[in-house]
């Protein structure tokens, strides 16, 4: 395979484009098109803030490195969740990002560990309120959720952004279609607004890119990032999806982008309107003072005091 732009030897050919681009011309093409769908979808400015939800995979720490080379300012935060899983998980995915930072001085981190900041681990608050039983991860979102939106308001940033890409996101847009959760449809988006009562926006810069094309740019930028998932990852509904898709798309290319294209096309024209049931009134948590639909006490700080 030779390369579009200079006939050199291809690094990737990506068949839904019809295009197979050398080492250089690819990194240029991948950075254009982040570029170009931040700029799309609005999701935000040179002069605004973006904190970067970094876990030491290769799909952040990509995303992580677009951005600083485009110029934004992106600081990374990693939120340590105590997991071993028999790899030295959490260990290990930090190692990787200290790794990067290495290469980048300059590169801000904001570092959460749970266990000595709240006094466990995710699998131990999980064992300790029987919240999820033998999976840690409601536990684990909903203390991510709490620890992304008290860093980015505390630090005064005015975006979060995370590394899902266009595999994670078929995925959950099929699951949605398949149980036709119409509520969860009507919220699914690339870009989820800021509310007025204090959870910060959020965006997802890679949304338009296969999980192949940002495991080749972390290659060819020589990226080190942990190859193992967290341990609790398997989730089976989510891997049976992603390998439907990947059938589909094996036989015709670009059926993934074009299925999630599809329904951003049919949200945009306000086919999903008014079916998002209605959230209820948030109030500032009496604890934390984040806002919270539980009543006066988060969630969040009603899961510590349990543990
Ligand atoms: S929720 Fe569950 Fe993830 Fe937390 S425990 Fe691991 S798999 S990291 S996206
Ligand atoms: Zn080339
Ligand atoms: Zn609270």
């Amino acid at each position: 395979m030779k390369c579009k732009k200079c006939s050199g030897t291809a690094v990737i050919n990506m068949r839904q484009h019809k295009l197979a681009l050398c080492d250089v011309h690819y990194v240029a093409w991948f950075q254009g098109q982040t570029e170009r769908f931040i700029q799309k979808y609005k999701m935000f400015t040179l002069d605004e803030r973006a904190l970067v939800a970094v876990s030491g995979g290769k799909d952040s720490l990509a995303l992580w490195q677009v951005l600083l080379d485009l110029g934004y300012q992106a600081d990374g935060l990693y939120i340590g969740l105590g997991i071993d899983g028999g790899v030295d998980y959490s260990h290990q995915s930090l190692a990787k990002i200290e790794q990067f930072m290495a290469g980048r001085p300059g590169a801000q981190l904001h570092v959460v560990d749970i266990e000595s900041l709240y006094g466990a681990s995710i699998p131990d608050a999980a064992r300790l309120t029987r919240r999820g039983q033998s999976k840690p991860c409601s536990v684990c979102g909903l203390v991510k959720r709490h620890v992304m939106n008290r860093v980015a308001r505390d630090g005064g940033y005015d975006v979060l952004a995370t590394g899902h890409n266009l595999d994670d996101e078929a995925a959950v847009l099929f699951g949605n279609t398949l149980h036709w959760q119409v509520g969860y449809l009507a919220r699914q988006s690339p870009v989820l607004p800021a509310s007025a009562d204090g959870l910060a926006r959020k965006v997802k810069p890679f949304f338009r890119f296969y999980e192949r094309e940002t495991a080749a740019y972390a290659l060819v930028q020589g990226i080190d990032y942990i190859y193992d998932e967290c341990p609790y990852s398997v989730d089976a509904s989510t891997i049976r999806h992603k390998m439907v898709l990947s059938e589909l798309e094996r036989k015709s290319p670009g059926t993934k982008l074009q299925f999630y294209l599809g329904f951003l096309r049919a949200r945009e024209a306000g086919a999903f309107e008014g079916l998002a049931e209605s959230r209820p009134e948030m109030r500032p948590c009496r604890t934390c003072g984040q806002p919270t639909t539980a009543g006066d006490w988060c969630a969040f700080c009603r899961l510590w005091d349990k543990v």
